[in-house]
């Protein structure tokens, strides 16, 4: 084999790679959301949810978010949203990418009023919706930017398109949409302003964007493109050999191709893994919203079966005489309240996950729980010998009742923090169970290559692996 083809057939190998774990990644995704499906499909015809229409009305608005992010997955369409401020170019940059000017751009501010999507087939394998919104700071009030907004939270990757000098508002907004995992590019637009010397310039400040803020890292440099979407004419003074001078109008060429190129190469690269993650993101809010949603409708009923459960695992440990026993009794009983809780809430839990949730909040309680099972096992020896040497001594009989008592109370206390920790935690919805979406995203994070949009993502997250 030639070298040339060694190239070639190593290049065919790495695109299947991706290809491949793109596939993974959104079959994982699909995977998820039809589990969460399937349980609240499951909750409504067990009963659960249509013995109270009251819940399953305030479920509504995200179930049919869930839905609809499932068959957006199955279409295999990737979108790319513009955001930014009135007059920066966004539509513009738009045009150039779709080689026509089929979107109005003009010099007024808020010339977009609605958001606009257009089909844009780049490559034949790649299917991509381009979105236009209306500016952030659009004059006519908070509804557009707020639309801008909601279409940026659906969309799958982000151009965030600026011209001159950064404002609060843009600075702020591309912070927001890093620590919301959006995957973006920064479009630094009408370049053809600036002569060449400057652009270095304003190239490493746009790099160091944020660097100041102790969450954000500076951008990578494919993260920021310069363009040149729809430059103006310029008058130029031309000198002609007779001595002649006279001034026309010329329009510097448009710039657009390393954009659209980043844009090609991320698509080839992960297109179908953002699309995955997008999904994952929206399912894990829509459940993060039904749970807290159902929490704070059964806070009084909570409240009494954390209370009951403290009551019984009290009473058990104080009356039980064997010391590992004790501790089994009461770790049952921890189980049960988790489990017990999770079906007040309807929301999805298994005895794997009640038991992985137990581990966690143990573990993050630190000191005070582990302190329960230390002292449960030493008063539970000393009542265990008490009660085995006790028999007709009452000194015995003391010793066992004082140990009980003083580990019924710790163990009514364990309950109690359990029961309240199991609350918080059941609040961020059941997101991280085996196929849950918090869970997959991690997975997905986790499998990304280093020169990806996505490997960025993880790094600003922080997630170590
Ligand atoms: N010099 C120069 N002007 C540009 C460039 N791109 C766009 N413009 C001009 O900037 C103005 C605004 O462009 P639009 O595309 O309408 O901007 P927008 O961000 O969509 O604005 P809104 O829809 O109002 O929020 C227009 O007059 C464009 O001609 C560029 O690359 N260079
Ligand atoms: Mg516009």
């Amino acid at each position: 084999m030639s070298i040339l083809e060694r190239v070639k057939a190593k290049s065919v190998d790495i695109m299947s790679v991706y290809r491949n774990l793109q596939e993974t990644h959104l079959n994982r995704a699909r995977a998820s959301l039809r589990q969460a499906l399937s349980w609240y499909g499951y909750l409504r015809k067990s009963g659960q949810l249509s013995s109270n229409p009251e819940l399953l009305g305030l479920m509504k608005p995200e179930l049919e978010a869930l839905n609809a992010t499932l068959n957006k997955l199955d279409s295999n369409v990737i979108r790319i949203a513009v955001f930014g401020l009135v007059s920066r170019g966004k539509s513009a940059v738009l045009n150039a990418l779709l080689g026509d000017k089929i979107l109005q751009t003009g010099p007024l501010n808020g010339v977009t009023q609605w958001p606009r999507s257009v089909r844009w087939q780049p490559s034949d394998k790649v299917l991509v919706e381009l979105i236009d919104t209306p500016g952030l700071d659009e004059i006519e009030g908070e509804s557009r930017a707020d639309m801008a907004r909601e279409v940026v939270h659906q969309a799958d990757l982000i151009l965030f398109v600026v011209s001159g000098d950064i404002t609060r508002t843009e600075y702020q907004a591309l912070l927001q949409l890093r620590r919301s995992q959006k995957p973006l590019i920064l479009v630094f637009n009408k370049i053809d302003l600036y002569p060449d010397t400057d652009q270095g310039a304003i190239y490493q400040n746009l790099q160091q964007l944020g660097a100041g803020h102790p969450e954000a890292k500076p951008l990578l440099p494919d993260e920021i493109v310069m363009v040149a979407a729809e430059p103006a004419a310029m008058e130029v003074r031309v000198e002609w050999p007779d001595g002649r001078v006279t001034y026309e109008w010329e329009t510097p060429p448009q710039q657009v191709d390393e954009l659209k190129e980043i844009i090609l190469n991320i698509l080839n690269r992960e297109g179908r893994s953002l699309l995955a993650l997008n999904a994952l993101i929206q399912a894990r809010d829509a459940e993060a919203a039904i749970a807290q949603k159902t929490i704070d409708l059964r806070e009084k009923e909570a409240e009494e079966i954390i209370w009951q459960f403290t009551k019984y695992k009290a009473l058990a440990v104080m009356l039980n005489p064997i010391a590992f026993l004790d501790i089994l009794g009461g770790t049952v009983a921890d189980l049960a309240l988790i489990r017990a809780l999770a079906r007040l809430y309807g929301l999805p839990m298994t005895s794997y996950e009640a038991g992985k949730i137990l581990k966690t909040i143990l573990f993050s309680s630190g000191g005070l729980l582990l302190g329960e099972l230390g002292s449960s096992l030493l008063l539970g020896l000393g009542k265990s010998t008490a009660a085995i040497t006790s028999g007709d001594n009452p000194s015995n009989i003391t010793a066992f009742a004082s140990s009980a008592i003083a580990q019924a109370g710790i163990a009514g206390y364990g309950a109690y923090s359990v029961g309240k920790a199991a609350q918080v935690y059941l609040e961020k919805g059941c997101t991280w169970g085996q196929l849950g979406a918090s869970s997959v995203i991690q997975e997905i994070l986790s499998q990304v290559d280093q020169n990806t949009i996505l490997y960025r993502l993880r790094q600003e997250l922080n997630i170590k692996y």
